[in-house]
């Protein structure tokens, strides 16, 4: 969870970007980001991100005792009832990340979406066999968040695996860093630059709240400052991270446990309901199909099963039985024709986690591959 804007105005997390920059780079400039998990009722469109290829950015001087980040540390004191000089010296260590505010900014030129390309870049080999060993190590913990959070163990897989390559890639941009440099350098071409600058700046807020509860502010991250096998925004972190392991910390970069019952906790608070499936195989009767008002609502569920299919949606028996409303999720693919699945509320909760309907099936597509090879080791040893 995490940082986000929609799926497509914010860079790809150059922390993923950097460990496949070569081989991923058309598909990075293809899919510019689903960093942030800030909810987005609406998936935009892909377009090209030069940013999000960039190499690291460079490390500038820090801020000092400037008016501006004293200022700003004195404000954040304040509103997270914090010591001011400890603030005060966190925000005067902060250095300024050349390279971050343009990561930021929309992209330039845009590129068709293509959900085969991006389901490519999650749904292969080695990330299905780094989730069929998370899901064997920890076992018993995804058991215990399904019991406990009714949220199912491929749900939890699936994320973990696209936010991190199972912990492989957290991020290694310090977040104090980005933050700071997000908040005071924001980039004032930005088309909701005050928005987007007061996210950070809040994201910041609840940050040094956190890394001075725990005595340590040098934390790393993604270059929008989302942390940890589940790359959690801060405040996210503030809301929804749970003690999973029993030690009585949250620690999302170094419990994988605690990232599991996080992970869970924030599908349950977004409203996951268990036992629904996500989404259902779609076709069309073209002889009353009316295409526009189906996907006018875009990912949010909006009409009954009788209501779908009277608009021309054909759905299979069991899609014919869902209990609540769906959704015409249509996923381009290039010069190809669409994708189209029918969403249910459970696929809007995944996409709270980052506003994108490409982003949601990769997560719940990763989820099931893992759990097909899990299930077939799990036979090969009995
Ligand atoms: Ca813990």
């Amino acid at each position: 969870m995490k940082t986000y804007t929609s799926p497509f105005d914010v860079a790809w997390r150059p922390t993923l970007a950097l460990r496949h920059i070569t081989a991923a780079f058309l598909l990075l400039a293809a899919f510019a980001g689903h960093a942030t998990s800030q909810p987005h009722a609406k998936a935009r469109k892909a377009t090209h991100h030069k940013a999000a290829v960039r190499q690291a950015p460079t490390h500038g001087p820090a801020y000092g005792k400037t008016t501006a980040a004293l200022a700003l540390a004195d404000e954040l004191a304040q509103q997270h009832n914090l010591p001011k000089a400890w603030v005060r010296e966190q925000i005067s260590q902060a250095q300024y990340l050349k390279g971050v505010p343009k990561m930021v900014l929309p992209p330039t030129v845009p590129t068709a979406k293509n959900w085969r390309a991006y389901r490519e870049r999650f749904i292969d080999s080695r990330r299905i066999d780094a989730g069929t060993q998370f899901w064997q190590t920890y076992q018993s913990d995804l058991a215990r968040a399904e019991q406990t959070y009714g949220v199912p163990a491929e749900m939890i897989v699936g994320i973990i695996g696209v936010e991190t390559f199972y912990g492989q890639n957290m991020g290694n941009y310090r977040v104090l860093d980005t933050l700071t440099t997000l908040t005071l350098n924001f980039p004032a071409a930005h088309p909701r630059a005050a928005e987007r600058q007061a996210f950070f700046k809040s994201e910041l807020g609840h940050f040094l709240a956190q890394a001075h509860q725990q005595g340590d502010a040098g934390a790393t991250g993604s270059f929008a400052g989302a942390m940890g096998w589940p790359q959690f925004m801060p405040s996210s972190a503030a809301k929804f991270a749970v003690d999973f392991d029993g030690d009585g910390r949250i620690d999302l970069r170094n419990s994988p446990i605690d990232a599991i019952g996080s992970v869970a906790n924030y599908f349950k608070a977004f409203g996951w309901q268990t036992g629904m499936p996500t989404h259902y195989p779609v076709s069309f009767d073209e002889a009353r199909l009316d295409k526009p008002t189906l996907l006018a609502p875009d990912i949010l569920p909006s009409f009954s099963v009788s209501n779908f299919t009277a608009k021309g949606a054909v759905l299979d028996e069991s899609a014919q039985k869902h209990n609540g409303q769906l959704a015409l999720v249509e996923l381009f693919n290039g010069d190809e024709p669409p994708s189209y699945v029918a969403g249910t509320d459970n696929f809007y909760v995944v996409t709270r986690y980052n506003w994108s309907s490409y982003y949601a099936l990769a997560v719940i597509e990763l989820g099931q591959a893992v759990k097909a090879a899990t299930s077939v080791n799990t036979q090969r040893k009995n």
